[in-house]
């Protein structure tokens, strides 16, 4: 696991911490056999005690943040239901079946908050849920090489109106969460991984939800040969890929409430909604 934070960058190997000096992070994390050259640079650095969660950052620098969307049947029934009213719901379960997914523009790095900081919710929408959503690197190679857990906080009113309102609905200022760490693997990620979500009201939970990778409609390569066909990524992307987990339809977050992602081997993202 490699982390960005205001003390320089940490790898995290068998629950020791290694300091990673001589390279800026989107130049560590576009290394080609990134896996196998991490390796090589922990062994041949010294380790420091622990990592301190409070300083973690974001792990993006200079990327962008996109998102692929109705990848789960969950997802795909939600926003048929939000945007029933609209006429829009045949849009979603076209996209479903259709053979290009959906894909869009979700963050570029100032409008992202790292774990720990807070998310927003638009003061001109009523209805806001978090969606948990496991998060790929892929570097300028168009490579997968590494795993991050993302929040996609979305406001279903505004996306439930009217289907053109999307970017409203999902880019606006901290509405991306991402982290806590880069998970770098040398196989690609299991379809067995969990991905689970909880959401805290003063301490009490009042929504959690768990899915697996498996139960995505898509393959990992398939989306990121989409996003890359037409659009270069000198310093890498993050992809979002998509909500397996929706809350009930009666349920939005609201200002003060904590919400916690958690995905198998990569850890728990932790925000709180200002
Ligand atoms: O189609 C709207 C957005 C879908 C999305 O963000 C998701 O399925 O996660
Ligand atoms: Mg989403």
């Amino acid at each position: 696991k490699i982390y960005n934070t205001t003390q320089g960058i940490i790898a995290e190997k068998d629950s020791k911490f290694f300091k990673i000096n001589d390279l800026g992070w989107d130049q560590l994390i576009n290394q080609p056999a990134l896996f196998a050259f991490l390796n090589n640079k922990i062994n041949n650095s010294e380790s420091v005690a622990s990592l301190d969660e409070s300083t973690i950052l974001a792990p993006i620098v200079s990327q962008e943040i996109w998102a692929s969307g109705v990848t789960y049947l969950r997802s795909k029934t939600a926003r048929m239901e939000e945007s029933k009213d609209a006429g829009g719901g045949d849009f979603y379960d076209r996209v479903y079946d259709a053979e290009r997914p959906e894909i869009f523009f979700k963050a570029t790095a100032a409008r992202t908050v790292g774990h720990l900081q807070d998310i927003r919710i638009r003061k001109d929408s009523k209805w806001n849920v978090p969606e948990p959503e496991l998060t790929l690197f892929v570097n300028n190679q168009n490579q997968i090489a590494g795993y991050t857990i993302g929040n996609d906080v979305s406001s279903r009113d505004i996306e439930g109106e009217n289907p053109l309102y999307l970017p409203q609905a999902k880019s606006y200022d901290k509405s991306a969460a991402i982290g806590p760490c880069i998970l770098v693997l040398e196989e690609p990620i299991s379809r067995d991984t969990d991905i689970a979500v909880e959401i805290l009201r003063e301490g009490k939970t009042v929504f959690d939800g768990k899915t697996q990778l498996s139960q995505m409609k898509r393959e990992l390569p398939e989306l990121v040969e989409y996003l890359t066909r037409e659009c270069s990524f000198p310093q890498g992307v993050f992809l979002m890929t998509g909500t397996g987990t929706v809350p009930p339809d009666d349920f939005t977050m609201i200002s003060g409430d904590e919400v916690k992602i958690s995905i198998d081997n990569i850890g728990t993202l932790i925000n709180t909604v200002e």
